[in-house]
């Protein structure tokens, strides 16, 4: 995705918010707030050249944590919602935020379509491996046999391999980081947010709160950067192997990118040749003539 660069470079300061940040102390939502900024900053891009939006949860409260155009939906249908802002308008790069509780319930269908249809935008998984913002439920991925809130007898349920789930839908952008790792986490952001179509970025993340299981100290021990040893993000059977099996370490950094399949705006057989974008056309599209009709 070609994004157009300001002249005058942005700061951090131009995304702060004067709304404090409420996440407990240790949570991993404020290594993702700040690797977000400091990706965005470093695309030069500014508040006002680029959408973020929310799904419901605790990561969700961020959306009023950060300055420029910010939306927070229903839970569950913050794809859907990134997916028509970047139909809308795919010269503006759109980042969505949802947690695994909605992403992998809720609003999982969202997620199957968003990869098999290559939506150009990306899509930062806020990987607590529970639902946070309702005390500590068990989600889809939270380990099999755990004790939560909601099922003190531990989790009955088989825990969902996502990672295999998703490279299973023929992904063109697959990453994983670690809420602690901030300068890697930038730089996975800074290419994700220039991919070309889907990126899926699926940030493991403390929740010193209700996830007792996958602490900070447990992620800081055995996430280890996979490009930094030789991994090659071009081979998807590999990537594959690689991030699905964490028996012993986790594999982070970018894991899967293929810029060969257009995103899904691009495939549109009506939009072929358009100079324009759509939120283009509806302003210049004189209404008057039809609004007679209603009055
Ligand atoms: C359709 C719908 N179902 C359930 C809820 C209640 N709800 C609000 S936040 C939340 C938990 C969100 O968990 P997650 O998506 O994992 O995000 P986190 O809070 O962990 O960041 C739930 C279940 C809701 N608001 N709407």
């Amino acid at each position: 995705m070609s994004i157009p660069l300001s002249t005058s470079g942005p700061k951090m300061q131009d995304y702060a918010s004067p709304v404090p940040c409420t996440w407990c102390d240790g949570c991993g939502d404020y290594g993702i707030w700040g690797a977000t900024q400091r990706a965005l900053v470093g695309l030069g891009l500014h508040p006002w050249q680029v959408l973020m939006c929310y799904d419901v949860g605790c990561h969700g409260n961020g959306a009023d944590k950060m300055s420029g155009y910010r939306f927070h939906g229903l839970h569950g249908r913050v794809i859907p919602l990134s997916a028509g802002a970047a139909l809308a308008n795919p010269r503006v790069p759109v980042i969505a935020f949802g947690g695994d509780g909605a992403s992998f319930s809720e609003g999982v269908g969202h997620l199957v379509h968003a990869v098999r249809s290559n939506y150009q935008m990306t899509f930062v998984l806020h990987n607590n491996a529970n639902y946070g913002l309702t005390t500590g439920q068990a989600s889809a991925l939270t380990a099999q046999g755990q004790k939560m809130n909601s099922s003190p007898n531990g989790i009955p349920e088989e825990t969902l391999n996502s990672m295999d789930f998703v490279f299973s839908l023929q992904p063109t952008f697959v990453a994983r980081a670690f809420s602690g790792n901030i300068p890697q986490l930038t730089e996975i952001l800074k290419v994700a947010i220039k991919h070309r179509g889907f990126a899926f970025v699926d940030v493991l993340q403390a929740c010193p709160t209700y996830n007792k299981f996958a602490t900070h100290e447990m992620l800081l021990e055995r996430c280890y950067d996979a490009n930094k040893e030789g991994h090659d993000p071009a081979d998807l059977a590999k990537a594959r192997a690689l991030a699905t099996d964490t028996s012993a370490r986790i594999a982070t950094g970018i894991l899967y990118q293929n810029e060969e399949r257009p995103a899904f705006h691009e495939r549109l057989v009506a939009r072929q040749g358009m100079t324009t974008v759509p939120v283009d056309e509806v302003g210049i599209v004189d209404m008057s003539e039809y609004m007679k009709e209603l009055v």
